[in-house]
């Protein structure tokens, strides 16, 4: 079995539905297992600002699939989700990130392990704090927790508990 992390992120209306059925459709898969979820964040957009708030959370699971094969069915499960509802070239309604695998490094093309943005990201490092506070960042060289603890206060003020 392999443990890896997932973040998930939507600012699409319907946000909570959105984290929800991708969560059950990462449960429905028979070779992964979910053992935990984080709370659910509010959180203010990072990047391109000019846009809704984002709901993130993170998942931790075990699973037998092989990195590539996770991330298939991460980007099945985004396609799915995009295009029930959601009109072509609109912003999208789910992103499903995978931050950890093991604690193995990996770069290919498709795909690079551990998520090269993930300790920048508050949105991301603050749940997966939540869930496992003293999980090693290779790209930082720290600990979650530590990563969250050196977050300026104004970047941690974007970041709100919005559902246990
Ligand atoms: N890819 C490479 N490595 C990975 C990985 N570890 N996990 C490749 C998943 N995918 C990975 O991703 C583009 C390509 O990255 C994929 O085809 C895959 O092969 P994408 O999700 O289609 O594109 P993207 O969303 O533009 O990229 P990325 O890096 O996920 O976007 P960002 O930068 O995460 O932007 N603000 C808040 N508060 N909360 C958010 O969730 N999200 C974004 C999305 C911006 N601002 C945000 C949030
Ligand atoms: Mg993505």
């Amino acid at each position: 079995m392999n443990k890896a992390y997932i973040a998930l992120g939507s600012n699409l209306q319907e946000r909570e539905q959105f984290l929800t059925e991708a969560i059950d459709l990462i449960k429905g898969h028979e070779q992964i297992n979910l053992k935990n979820t984080s709370s659910i964040y509010e959180t203010e957009p990072v990047g391109y600002t000019d846009q809704n708030c984002f709901l993130n959370a993170v998942i931790e699971v075990d699973t037998s699939l092989e990195p590539l094969v996770l991330l298939d069915y991460c980007q099945q499960i985004e396609e799915e989700l995009g295009r029930k509802r959601v009109i072509k070239w609109g912003p999208r309604t789910i992103d499903l990130d995978i931050l950890l695998y093991n604690q193995e490094n990996m770069k290919d093309e498709r795909l690079t392990i551990p998520h090269p943005h993930m300790h920048e990201r508050a949105f991301v490092m603050v749940p997966l704090a939540e869930l496992n506070p003293g999980i090693y960042i290779p790209a930082s060289g720290e600990r979650a927790f530590e990563v969250v603890r050196a977050f300026p206060a104004s970047e941690l003020k974007g970041i709100k508990l919005w559902k246990k």
